[in-house]
């Protein structure tokens, strides 16, 4: 719990915000942009909640490293976070890879894109370094995970998350003692050991770390020198000092209980494509895991100026409406139903046409009568008149990218494709 009276750790912190990973399990869904910058629930993008769990954190100074196709992210930072105020001690830095230290090289793993830009952290001076993942949708409070980690004198604190353990071998796993001290850690291990007492689970890393930046500066530079490293965080940087200082370990539903009121406790890696359906589709639930109607906690993004969502009764006498869904702003829905569904900005829905389960991305088109059910529409994507998607698995798999759920991706090149 927090006391009102002390001044916050977050003050003194710098958030860093690893934004360069393709996420390649997402398929098309990020052919031209990095993970961190897909959209999800109706008016967001994945980086989003990383950022904005730092800003309701009271963290105002950050830094986002970016890599692998950058362009829409970076377009996106640039609009949605430029409130910081210089003058007031904030500051939000975009640091593409851009050959710094050396000509030939991009950033080789999460820990070279912080070394690379350690002239840039030192300017800002922060006492503590929170260092992120932005390819997760989460909420979480990072001053209790700094006090946490202030309390506890450890050279590192690490998120970390209980997940079932045949899921736990696309994590670092770590075992703790009773004082939650991290005693062995493995990076992504093909047989993932269990918690002692609870076989089934395992201690993941969320991929969140803090250190006192003096420290992880040091720790930097003698990774850089060792010519066996990968520059990982979770694969050398980590395990090193769980090997030779003091690790700790922060539990995820530590941070989830915020002064008399609670966060909810939600955590997704939306990492593949059926992942990211269900958890865009959950927000259409009665009462969805994921509150984003919490004004103590908002999730900060681009403000666009645009026209509310309209809902037409056409000229052929048919409603517009939408049942079960979330309808952003510029969508305009004529003579057409929208059903558990998540329209993003701009979407325009013809008449006679249906959605049923769909997750529809900014500025989309859907032809007259035609009729989708179990779809994800990249942005931009105009399905032509008539189109049925989500009767014929067959004709579907043809034509689209369909998972073994069952659910259509369809892109605008899918659609050019199409003739
Ligand atoms: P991974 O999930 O495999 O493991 P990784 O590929 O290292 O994650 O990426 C971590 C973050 O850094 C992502 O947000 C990604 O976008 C970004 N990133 C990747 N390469 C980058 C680069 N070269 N430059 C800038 N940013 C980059 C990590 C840890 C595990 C932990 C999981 C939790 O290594 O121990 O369990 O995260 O998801
Ligand atoms: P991304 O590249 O990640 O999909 P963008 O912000 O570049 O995100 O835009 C997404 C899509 O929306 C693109 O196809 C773009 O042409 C279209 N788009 C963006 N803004 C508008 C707008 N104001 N009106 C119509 N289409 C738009």
């Amino acid at each position: 719990m927090r006391d009102s009276y002390s001044q916050p750790l977050a003050r003194d912190a710098m958030a860093y915000v690893l934004a360069g990973g393709r996420g390649s399990r997402l398929k098309e869904l990020t052919d031209n942009r990095a993970k961190p910058a897909v959209y999800f629930g109706g008016v967001s993008r994945i980086v989003d909640f990383a950022l904005s769990n730092a800003i309701n954190s009271g963290i105002r100074r950050i830094g986002v490293a970016t890599q692998y196709k950058a362009h829409s992210l970076i377009r996106h930072m640039q609009r949605a976070w430029n409130f910081m105020r210089p003058e007031r001690n904030e500051s939000f830095d975009i640091l593409p890879a851009s050959q710094r230290v050396s000509e030939t090289q991009w950033y080789e793993g999460t820990a070279d894109a912080v070394y690379q830009n350690i002239d840039i952290i030192a300017v800002h001076a922060p006492k503590y370094m929170v260092i992120l993942a932005g390819d997760h949708v989460y909420k979480m409070d990072y001053e209790l995970m700094l006090r946490q980690h202030v309390a506890s004198g450890a050279d590192v604190t690490v998120g970390c998350l209980v997940v079932p353990r045949e899921e736990a071998s696309g994590f670092g796993v770590m075992h703790v003692d009773e004082q939650d001290r991290i005693t062995a850690f493995v990076e992504k291990p093909a047989d993932p050991p269990g918690i002692p007492g609870d076989p089934d689970m395992a201690l993941a890393s969320m991929g969140i770390y803090v250190f006192e930046t003096a420290f992880l500066f040091e720790q930097l530079r003698r990774d850089a020198a060792d010519p066996n490293s990968r520059r990982d965080f979770g694969g050398d940087i980590v395990p090193y000092i769980v090997k030779h200082g003091k690790a700790q370990a922060h539990r995820f539903t530590q941070s989830c209980v915020r002064a008399a009121e609670e966060i909810e406790e939600y955590w997704r890696d939306v990492g593949t494509v059926d992942a990211y359906f269900e958890a865009n589709l959950d927000l259409t639930d009665v009462v969805p895991k994921l509150n984003l109607y919490d004004r103590d906690w908002p999730i900060w993004t681009d403000q666009i100026v645009a026209a509310p969502a309209k809902f037409v009764h056409d000229e052929h006498g048919r409603r517009g409406m939408a049942i079960s869904s979330l309808i952003s702003q510029d969508c305009i829905v004529s003579g057409s139903v929208a059903k558990s569904s998540l329209l993003f900005t701009g979407v325009k829905m013809g008449s006679f046409s249906s959605v049923e389960r769909a997750v529809i991305l900014p500025y989309c088109n859907i032809g007259r009568s035609a009729r989708l059910k179990n779809v994800i529409l990249d942005s931009g994507v105009r399905i032509p008149e008539g189109m049925v998607v989500g009767e014929d698995p067959v004709l579907d798999a043809k034509r689209f990218r369909r998972t073994e759920k069952g659910i259509c991706l369809i892109t605008k090149d899918m659609i050019a494709k199409l003739g």
